[in-house]
């Protein structure tokens, strides 16, 4: 295990006085330090926080950039188009998930290296030996990337100032979630990664259910296709503040689409809480204003209200987008999905 603290001094040491980027669990304790000593930026796609580097590059000032192995995906585009081809070199600290982790990690956890190797980024492991300062070298010609293996890479960091207060009345995702499940006969219900599928798996496991349980950002996108495929059924979707955020652009496509047998739900807990509860923007939630932009959204403040708007949907058969505040936490002792059902569970899902 490596002292946090100490590491987040070697990169100033380098000159790295910053960080951007979206989270991963691996690397909780480092993003903790960073927002203590607030030098941590929150964006809601790692591409983005890629192109933020590479501008503070061009002023001059170095950013280092912390993402999920997941996330170098999203960050395909602007570390080839503009990062590389510009010699705009930032580094990457990089949270590698294995592939025995959970099944969303398999495909690009033995993905990572190869990728970069394609790319000419050159990548150590940070708990290797002197890997800061062989980074830094690499910088020169390249971006540079240290991969982040466990999550007790590094010593614990708590989070300071966590306003308590703010969390008073607001419903928890399970108490929402299951008014959901309650609801339903024969509805698809589609749910977003990270706690949302794991706490729904947890509520009530049906076939209709699917748990997206990679590809964050995607659940608006999965569900629209789902609901325009299957006229005859609705769709329920419900999606987490983070992920949406993370392709908001994909809500100005639902929001044109409005399928009729389509109800999306964000749960607004304003974190990334799957990954430690980092925040996910820098001031107080502004996605109902967002969203009620691009569409009428009803905020839904109880799982008894919840309830009344599923059946208002069932009953009208219009997209119906809804928004709900919630507190942090999770049900107690939750468990992941079982691995064999999330591989199994497209074909499953079909045969319903
Ligand atoms: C592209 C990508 N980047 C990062 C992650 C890691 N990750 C998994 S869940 C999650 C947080 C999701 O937050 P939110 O949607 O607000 O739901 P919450 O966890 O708060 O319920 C993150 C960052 C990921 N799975 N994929």
């Amino acid at each position: 295990m490596m002292n946090t603290a100490e590491f987040i001094d070697c990169l100033e040491n380098i000159g790295i006085r910053k960080f951007a980027g979206v989270p991963c669990s691996f690397l909780t304790h480092l993003i903790n330090e960073a927002l203590n000593r607030k030098i941590y930026e929150p964006f809601v796609n790692e591409g983005d926080a890629v192109a933020y580097a590479a501008g503070a590059c061009l002023a001059g000032e170095k950013v280092a950039v912390i993402m999920q192995n997941s996330g170098l995906t999203n960050a395909l585009s602007p570390l080839t188009s503009l990062n590389e081809l510009f010699g705009l070199h930032v580094l990457l600290i990089i949270g590698n998930r294995g592939k025995d982790d959970e099944p969303q990690h398999k495909i690009m956890a033995e993905a990572v290296k190869p990728f970069l190797d394609t790319l000419g980024i050159p990548y150590f492991c940070a708990e290797e030996e002197g890997a800061i300062e062989k980074a830094k070298e690499c910088l020169k010609s390249h971006c540079a990337a240290l991969l982040v293996n466990t999550k007790d890479t590094f010593s614990p960091v708590l989070l300071q100032e966590n306003d308590k207060n703010k969390e008073l009345g607001k419903p928890a995702r399970c108490d929402i979630l299951s008014a959901v499940a309650d609801c339903v006969g024969r509805e698809v219900i589609v749910t977003t990664t990270g706690f949302t599928s794991r706490e729904m798996f947890c509520i009530k496991d049906r076939p209709q259910n699917f748990y997206m349980v990679g590809s964050m950002g995607c659940l608006s996108s999965l569900a629209a296709g789902i609901a325009e495929g299957m006229p005859g059924n609705r769709v329920i979707a419900v999606d987490g503040d983070s992920a949406c955020l993370m392709r908001l652009g994909a809500l100005y496509t639902l929001t044109e689409k409005q399928p009729d047998n389509l109800c999306y739900i964000v749960l607004d807990n304003e974190a990334n809480e799957s990954t430690g509860g980092q925040v996910n923007s820098l001031g107080e939630s502004r996605l109902f204003d967002v969203m009620s932009s691009m569409y009428p959204t009803k905020e839904v403040c109880s799982a008894e209200e919840m309830a009344k708007a599923i059946r208002i949907f069932q009953k009208e058969g219009k997209y119906t987008q809804l928004y709900v505040r919630t507190r942090k936490g999770t049900m107690k002792n939750l468990p992941r999905p079982d691995k064999a059902l999330l591989y199994g569970q497209a074909k499953r899902f079909c045969k319903e």
